[in-house]
Order: structure tokens, then C-alpha cells, then sequence
């Protein structure tokens, strides 16, 4: 069994090698002056959490400084970041998000 090596008649096997693209987290950082009710718009409205969800989620970061909001691909990752950010630079909010290889 396995693959024949040419003329040789030597069998090896080949493992077949599976690819996983990289997951990367993206995390969102707590700060003093981001209201609570806007994180937890963020939450509901870039990573599809429920309002208790979200509100649970926002509280996490609020209390321990930092949490984990999701896990995506590189480029949603990337996405959901530059979504985050750009909405809490309208609202002049110091809210920061970000996104490390998992
Ligand atoms: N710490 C902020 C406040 O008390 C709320 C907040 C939670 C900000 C999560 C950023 C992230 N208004």
C-alpha cells in the first residue's frame, strides 16, 4: 500500500498535509470615558451578539480590561477593527479594538 517511488518498487507514504489559514482575535480594551450603552452597540452591531450578550461581553471588558469579542480570518478580523475604530473616532469616543494571531 501507498505510493510506488518510480521504478524502485520502494513504497512510501505520503501524510497528507492540511492547511488552516491563521485565526486572529480581536479584542476590544477598556478606558474611562467610552459610554457603556456605545460598547455595547459595538458588540451587537459588528460582532452579532444579542443585547444580553453584548451587555454581559461589555461588562467583561468594563471589569478585567480587555476581552476577547471574537475570533475571524485575518481579513475579517481586520474588517471588523477598522469598522470598530472609525465608528468611535465619529463619536469622538477613545474606544480601542485590536487584533492579535491567535
Ligand atoms: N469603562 C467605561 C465606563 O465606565 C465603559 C467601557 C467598557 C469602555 C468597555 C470601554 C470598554 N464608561
Amino acid at each position: 500500500p501507498g505510493d510506488d517511488d518510480g521504478e524502485s518498487g520502494v513504497v512510501l507514504d505520503t501524510k497528507p498535509v492540511t492547511k488552516r489559514p491563521p485565526l486572529y482575535k480581536v479584542m476590544i480594551l477598556n478606558d474611562d470615558y467610552t459610554p457603556m450603552e456605545f460598547v455595547v452597540h459595538v458588540l451587537e452591531r459588528f460582532f452579532g451578539l444579542n443585547h444580553a450578550q453584548a451587555f454581559e461581553l461589555m461588562l467583561t471588558v468594563h471589569k478585567k480590561g480587555l476581552a476577547v469579542v471574537g475570533v475571524f480570518s485575518f481579513e475579517v478580523a481586520e474588517t471588523k477593527v477598522t469598522q470598530v475604530m472609525d465608528l468611535a473616532r465619529r463619536h469622538q469616543h477613545p474606544l480601542q479594538c485590536t487584533m492579535e494571531k491567535e
